[in-house]
């Protein structure tokens, strides 16, 4: 008998539904949940490939104290005392918790009551403040809430769909893939990308706008200037319902001239936007990173809602602007007030009469009366010795902040860390005083907020591993040992959620947007069945508006929505050593530090290993080619080394790195080491997408390729980058040193040992080596060495890794490291779900199919999931293009 669980996805913010299925034997498979309402049925490539990211190895099953294996008694003892010493001696301001908005609503509520009743610090920040902070922000300075008024289905109602500095094709593919469907349905729906590069969300947008870095703000005011010169405003809506829209507007004319410099768009590009706009009624403006993660966020969000706002086009089908959130539980971080500056149910902490009614609500001793610490000043306090004890809770800061390496000095010099985590090294694991396991996806019990305000359960669907437990159990049994234990006597995720749900009905008679009042009651049964719903749900009132604002209602006190004026002054981003703008970001199929998809061979497969997306102008006039290595440095010091990919999607003057790579999988590669803590001043989010880099070509004495069965402890490299493959792993290799004897270096290196036995070729110079390794005739592993990038077909030889290798032709072929002529070579890989790679849909265009539809037909890549059908496209324009030539 098999058992079948509905759960929600646990990466992006789209908070897809997932049904888990688990046979007798154990065997865990998954598959969209069609009921559900974010992605009826769909599911991405990484969605899809959940069942391969939940085995065991690399998790952390046991408490740790100074990296020995304890119990939970004593670990939560020794936590609970030293955070009560710090706050007894220091004040409890010393003392701090970053958390993260991949946590669940009861975990995150948890902790932050904790924090900011009962030891009475708002010390608490978040991921979610590199993430969501400048949205959080903006539509607290518009709404006077932090409202998101549409739905997802109002990206498929509009007619035009603005994606600002979002690839919503690899980071929201599930929703993109409404948006393509409901194009394709309605041709007449026009979508704009305004993102500095090229990407495959740009593949459906009838039109590109590659802005320069944060020219963001002044389009928008340009747009505004342009509605109300053309007529396009509703002067009703402002008249009725809003504030300030003169000041606004007055900040906002800019001479055509002025645009051109500010945005780097050429005007007939701007004008095309403008009109477009202008005439659109129904217009939905999405915005993520490239928006949230800069030094004027919250400006430019500002800026993107003064347009809605004028036009009256908020909170009706098919109308508003829309805030992508990037985790799974970004939104219900929001909701309990996780973020330093928050307080809890969308309270205000700076609003007296808020702090007390949560106090009363709480009954907690002790309320914070301040803002706390936002993460960069958080980090920079650890640093300096202001905060004395810190917890990090689901989060790797060591990767994902800014300054990455005083991340790493600040949490040397802390004098207390505490880690909860579900693997046992990540990059900040190391740091540890005590380390916690956590139960992870598909063991843990709770909810989450998805972009579109939608509450799902996470549930439970395989046993707590070892001695892992619920990050708020954590917290909960640390709160009881430092005698908080009346107000922490939860039995289950279900008690939290119900505390959750009455206190934003808690005296809120509407004054304040979140509110699931409904749910107060809520005892274990009904919310073991809870189906997913959005907010609000007030008590007594079942049916409710699905949006917001379309006839005011705002959340400041006069009722009024805010205009904002917003400076269009863009930021000077470059210096004359760094004279390269560094863009960050994501790719498909990995996600934030890898420590979940990095264990599946087949998300590692699409990417392989770090890599800089530079203009080939830009490389040429550095002697760069493509596949070289790269050096790039940054004015605070600091230097990574990834390959270098030459494409005309990306502006020239800038570059662009992915964030995902970490000391575990690929160094010197982590590249917020490069990244500076220059901040919003608004809303404190860092500007992770705007750094100022240089770029050389890196001159290693050797490159090297290899595979192999064990788990590769590279000796001597001066870079290497990991991934698992099907039968082991991958590694990119480089040497600043040649070395000298390949073969002993290989079967120490690559743990082939010595029964292995070998066969090698090696040109005239003995400057290109080439080895592959038996265990009797399976391949076990094998080196490609040469002074220039190796050239091999690496996919087919990662497919050759543990097969029989007997035939002297295949061996041959094998150190040759292509396939022989009569064998196929997939080419690298595009569609993950049917591991087509990029050779077998060029045959199939080849053979004839001109279309994505025709591709999948006859090879089924991009009919399952989809997320590959933006790459698939480009494949066939490309080879169209070549064929017409
Ligand atoms: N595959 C995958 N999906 C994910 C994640 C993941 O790790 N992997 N993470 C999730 C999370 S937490 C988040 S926050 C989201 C992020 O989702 P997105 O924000 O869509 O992703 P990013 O790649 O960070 O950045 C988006 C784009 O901003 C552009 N950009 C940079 N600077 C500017 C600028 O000044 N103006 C404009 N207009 N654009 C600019 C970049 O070129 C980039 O293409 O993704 C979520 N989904
Ligand atoms: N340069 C650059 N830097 C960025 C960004 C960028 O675009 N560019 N984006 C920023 C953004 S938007 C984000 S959201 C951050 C993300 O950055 P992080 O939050 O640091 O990245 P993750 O890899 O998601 O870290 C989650 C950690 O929690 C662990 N974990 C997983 N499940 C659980 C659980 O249930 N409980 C516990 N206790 N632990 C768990 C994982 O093993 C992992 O170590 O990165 C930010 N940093
Ligand atoms: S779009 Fe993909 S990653 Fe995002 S929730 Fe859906 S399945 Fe998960
Ligand atoms: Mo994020």
């Amino acid at each position: 008998m098999s058992t079948e669980t509905r759960t929600t996805c646990p990466y992006c913010g789209v908070g897809c539904g997932v049904i888990a299925r688990v046979e007798d034997d154990g065997a865990v498979s998954v598959r969209g949940d069609p009921d559900h309402p974010a992605n009826f049925g769909k599911l991405c490539s990484k969605g899809s490939a959940l069942a391969e990211t939940i085995g065991l190895e690399g998790r952390l099953l046991q408490p740790e104290m100074d990296g020995k294996p304890t119990s939970w008694d004593a670990a939560i003892a020794r936590v609970a005392e030293r955070f009560s010493t710090v706050i007894a001696e220091h004040g409890p301001d010393a003392v701090a918790f970053y958390v993260s908005g991949q946590l669940l609503t009861e975990d995150y509520y948890v902790a932050n009551k904790l924090m900011k009743g009962f030891i009475g610090s708002a010390n608490i920040d978040t991921n979610s403040r590199l993430c969501m902070a400048s949205s959080v922000a903006g539509h607290r300075r518009a709404f006077g809430a932090d409202t998101v008024p549409g739905t997802y289905e109002d990206l498929e109602l509009a007619d035009l769909v603005v994606l600002v500095g979002s690839n919503m094709a690899w980071c929201h593919p599930v929703l993109f893939q409404r948006i393509a469907a409901a194009k394709a349905a309605r041709p007449g729906m026009t979508v704009v990308v305004i993102d500095p590069r090229r990407t495959a969300t740009s593949d459906i947008a009838d039109l590109h706008l590659s802005i320069h870095a944060d020219g963001d703000v002044a389009l928008f005011n340009g747009l505004l200037a342009h509605l109300a010169r053309t007529g396009a405003v509703d002067e009703n809506y402002i008249g009725a319902h809003t504030q300030g829209f003169a000041q606004a507007l007055a900040a906002a004319d800019l001479s055509m001239a002025d645009l051109i410099t500010a945005t780097g768009l050429p005007a007939l590009q701007i004008r095309q936007f403008f009109e477009l706009f202008a005439r659109t009624e129904k217009v939905v403006t999405c915005y993520s990173q490239g928006v949230n993660q800069s030094s004027v966020g919250t400006d430019k969000v500002n800026a993107i809602i003064n347009c809605h706002l004028a036009t009256g086009r908020i909170g009706r089908p098919g109308m508003g602007p829309f805030s992508l959130t990037g985790q799974p539980n970004a939104m219900g971080g929001r909701e309990v007030g996780g973020l330093a500056n928050m307080l809890a149910a969308h309270m205000a902490i700076e609003n007296a009469e808020h702090r007390e009614r949560v106090q009363r609500f709480w009954s907690a001793p002790r309320m914070a009366e301040k803002p706390g610490m936002k993460a960069v000043e958080m980090f920079e306090a650890v640093a300096d010795g202001r905060i004395k004890a810190l917890w990090i809770m689901s989060t790797n800061p060591v990767v994902s902040m800014p300054d990455a390496d005083q991340v790493k000095a600040a949490l040397t010099a802390c004098p207390f860390v505490v880690v909860s985590d579900i693997e046992r090294t990540t990059d900040t694991t190391r740091f540890a005083h005590v380390l916690l396991p956590a139960t992870g996806w598909g063991e843990k019990s709770g909810t989450v907020t998805n972009s579109e305000r939608r509450i799902s359960r996470q549930r439970p669907f395989l046993p707590s591993p070892g001695e892992a437990r619920p990050d708020w159990w954590q917290l909960q049994a640390v709160a009881q040992r430092m005698g908080f234990a009346k107000a922490f006597a939860y039995d289950s995720a279900a008690d939290i959620f119900a505390e959750h749900a009455a206190l934003s009905a808690f005296e809120n008679d509407g004054e304040r947007d979140f509110d699931i009042g409904a749910h107060a009651d809520i005892g274990a049964e009904a919310y073991s069945e809870l189906t997913p719903f959005q907010w609000p749900q007030r008590q007594g009132q079942l049916a409710f508006d699905r949006r917001f604002f379309a006839d005011g209602g705002f959340f400041h006190g006069d009722g009024r929505a805010r205009f904002v004026p917003t400076p269009s002054a863009v930021p000077q981003r470059t210096e004359a050593d760094f004279p390269l703008v560094l863009n960050t970001g994501r790719i498909r199929d990995h996600w934030h530090t890898m420590t979940r998809t990095g264990k599946s061979a087949r998300l590692s497969a699409h990417i392989g290993e770090p890599f800089c997306e530079i203009h080939p102008l830009d490389a040429k006039a550095r002697g760069i080619n493509d596949a070289d290595l790269v050096e790039i440095a940054a004015s605070g010091g600091g230097r990574v080394t990834v390959r270098a990919l030459l494409t005309e999607r990306q502006r020239r003057g800038a570059v662009f790195v992915a964030m995902h790579w970490t000391e575990e999988t690929a160094s010197p590669a982590r590249i917020n080491a490069l990244v500076s803590p220059c901040t919003d001043p608004v809303s404190g989010q860092p500007a992770l997408k705007h750094g100022a880099v240089s770029v050389k070509r890196a001159a290693p004495a050797a490159y090297a390729f290899a595979v192999s069965h064990q788990k590769p402890q590279p000796q001597g490299a001066s870079y290497r980058a990991l991934a698992k493959t099907e039968a082991g792993y991958r590694i990119e290799l480089a040497f600043a040193q040649p070395i000298e004897d390949w073969e002993a270096w290989a079967r120490q290196s690559l743990g082939i040992g010595t029964e292995a036995t070998a066969s090698g070729a090696m040109d005239r110079h003995g400057k290109r080596t080439r080895l592959a390794f038996f265990a009797g005739d399976r391949l076990v592993g094998a080196l490609f060495v040469s002074p220039s990038p190796v050239e091999v077909s690496r996919a087919w030889i990662v497919s050759q890794l543990g097969q029989p290798q007997l035939d002297p032709v295949e061996r041959h072929a094998l150190l040759a490291g292509r396939p022989a002529l009569d064998r196929p070579d997939p080419g690298a890989l595009v569609c993950a779900c049917f591991n087509i790679g990029a050779n077998q849909i060029a045959g199939a265009v080849r053979a004839g199919c001109c279309s994505v539809e025709a591709v999948g037909k006859a090879v089924s890549a991009g009919t399952n999931c989809g997320s590959c059908r933006p790459e698939i496209r480009r494949i066939v324009e490309s080879l169209q293009v070549l064929a017409a030539e």
